[in-house]
């Protein structure tokens, strides 16, 4: 094999590692990762707690829920080397932030982020359409949805909308701030540090702490320059 395409290969697979691609199959090891992670507090009244990357795959944990307006949803993120995002995409274009249109600022987006919750308040009762921007996970099926409906534009036809892009998924921007508003919900922190905001069940989005989406910046930063990287240098090798 020439040299060139081998070396470019390897740092695809390189670069894809880190954003855990391609995802690992259950082992002993990954069980004794997902041990480590602590355990979400279940849902109560008007409160939905989403555990991200459940069971240390590439899913969130409840991702077809049905909630009320004035309803909390908080998804929990791990702490475990792997950036997730929940993002609010559309149905028709899963794997994409929703743009701004009209009146609507565009979707939220909690941005890259590990061991931190993200809260949003539910504002109305239309469906709202979410996934991870982490490169290629929502292509392997990391989507979710609040109020889709029963019949037509269901969960399972998003989730097979977003599988059938698998890795065709293109690259998402992240800018490290989160978006607070969002088409039918509302955040009213961006992701807030776990011991700090996401200990008890209600308490996700309480605003006090401080942001903690900084803490990840480095290692944000870090796979995004190296994606840009190996992405130049197949560029280069491929000339
Ligand atoms: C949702 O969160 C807001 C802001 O923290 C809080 O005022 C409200 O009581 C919560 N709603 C429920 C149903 O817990
Ligand atoms: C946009 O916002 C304005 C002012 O709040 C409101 O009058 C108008 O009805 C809104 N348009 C839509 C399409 O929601
Ligand atoms: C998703 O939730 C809705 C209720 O919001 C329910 O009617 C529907 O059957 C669920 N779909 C799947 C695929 O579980
Ligand atoms: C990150 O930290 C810098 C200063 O340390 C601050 O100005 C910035 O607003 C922070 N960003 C976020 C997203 O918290
Ligand atoms: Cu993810």
């Amino acid at each position: 094999m020439n040299f060139k395409i081998f070396a470019s290969l390897a740092l695809v697979q390189l670069v894809a590692a880190q954003y855990g691609y391609p995802p690992t199959t259950p082992t002993t090891a990954t069980t004794a990762a997902a041990a480590s992670t602590p355990s979400i507090p279940p849902n109560s009244p008007g409160q939905w707690n989403i555990e991200v990357a459940a069971g240390n795959q590439f899913v969130f944990g409840q991702p077809n829920i049905t909630a009320k307006v004035g309803d909390n949803v908080t998804w929990h993120f791990p702490n475990n080397g792997i950036e997730h995002s929940v993002t609010q995409s559309s149905f028709n274009d899963p794997c994409v932030r929703l743009a701004a249109s009209g009146n609507n600022t565009g979707g939220f987006d909690s941005t890259l982020t590990a061991g931190t919750t993200f809260t949003i308040m539910i504002t109305d009762t239309n469906p709202i359409w979410y996934h991870c921007k982490q490169i290629m996970h929502c292509g392997m099926g990391m989507v979710g949805s609040i109020n889709a409906p029963s019949s037509g534009n269901t969960f399972d036809s998003f989730l097979a909308a977003a599988k059938a892009i698998g890795q065709n998924e293109q690259l998402e921007s992240d800018t490290g701030t989160p978006v607070l508003t969002g088409v039918g919900a509302v955040a009213t922190a961006g992701p807030m540090s776990a011991t700090a905001g996401g200990g008890s069940g209600g308490s996700g989005a309480g605003a006090s702490s401080g942001n903690s989406a900084n803490t990840s910046g480095a290692l944000r930063h870090f796979t995004e320059s190296g994606w840009y990287l190996a992405t130049a240098l197949i560029i280069v090798s491929v000339l």
